[in-house]
């Protein structure tokens, strides 16, 4: 199979060409987009207009799909796919720069979104989280290589509120859970470092005052929002997006509402090309 991947910026990302709806989804595809993707850590793939079930496929050849989500409904379809939905006056979630879930002890690997219904705007940005670290000063990044910070579910509270009171919200994070990751990570497979904090779901600093954390927080969250680090994406129907969610964060914007946006979206838990070793 010859894949070819146009690179969008110095940061990250490129669009692949080489497939089409014809293409066996099977391990030997899956074998050169992981490539792809530990190179580019976004891929974007135009016009592949995948069922739910084939969209299902694709996730499971890259590793176990699940890290099923507390908040959003599946597709009738597939279990495996959740249908990410926005209109008239819903708000968003995604509006955030953020890396999926990790207020998980084992954050997905990777996501892999089919665009459905696409209005007028509602484009999707990804940061590298290496090129954030990379922009660091040398003695900002040992500092951060000896902290730890603990990731909870951010804004989610707000439905759960909504549903159940302070209840919903204790409910709400029994299920979500919180995790405490170092704030430079090292990816599993190309062993480079990253910056791991976001501003959805990192709250607070091990070992520092409040007021410190909070300072420090928003000024890593200030270098994440840099145009240096990002590439941004303009879908279209049958558009597939692929990230790497280890060292990428992403952001959706809301320019598009009333209008309706549908996303179809599998999680894959863990990397099966990843050395078993680390
Ligand atoms: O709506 C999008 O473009 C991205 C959705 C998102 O943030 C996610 O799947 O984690």
């Amino acid at each position: 199979m010859a894949l070819s991947a146009d690179r969008l910026t110095p940061a990250l990302g490129a669009e692949i060409t080489g497939i089409s709806t014809e293409t066996a989804i099977d391990a030997a595809l899956v074998d050169e987009l992981h490539a792809q993707l530990m190179e580019h850590h976004v891929l974007f793939i135009r016009d592949l207009d995948l069922s739910p079930t084939q969209l299902a496929q694709l996730g499971a050849e890259f590793g176990t799909l699940g890290a099923r989500h507390h908040s959003y409904v599946t597709h009738p379809e597939s279990d495996d796919v959740v249908i990410l939905e926005w209109k008239g006056d819903d708000l968003p979630d995604a509006a955030e720069w953020h890396s999926d879930m990790t207020y998980r002890e084992t954050p997905p690997f990777a996501s892999i979104i089919k665009a459905d219904v696409i209005p007028v705007g509602g484009d999707t940005l990804w940061a590298s989280m290496f090129s954030v670290y990379e922009s660091l000063p040398n003695g900002m990044r040992d500092d951060l290589a000896e902290l730890e910070a603990v990731h909870d579910m951010g804004a989610f509270r707000t439905p759960a509120y909504r549903e159940g009171g302070n209840e919903g919200i204790l409910d709400a994070y029994a299920a979500a859970k919180t995790a405490v990751h170092p704030m430079i990570e090292h990816h599993p497979v190309t062993g480079r470092p990253y910056l791991n904090v976001s501003e959805s779901f990192t709250r607070f600093i091990i070992g520092l005052s409040a007021p410190e954390s909070g300072r420090l927080l928003t000024e890593l969250f200030d270098r994440i929002n840099r145009p240096e680090h990002h590439v941004r994406l303009r879908w279209k129907p049958n558009t597939i997006a692929i990230w790497d969610n280890r060292g990428t964060q992403h952001y959706a914007v809301v320019d598009y509402l009333p209008n309706l946006r549908r996303l179809l979206r599998v999680a894959v838990v863990d990397d099966a090309r990843q050395p078993l070793s680390s």
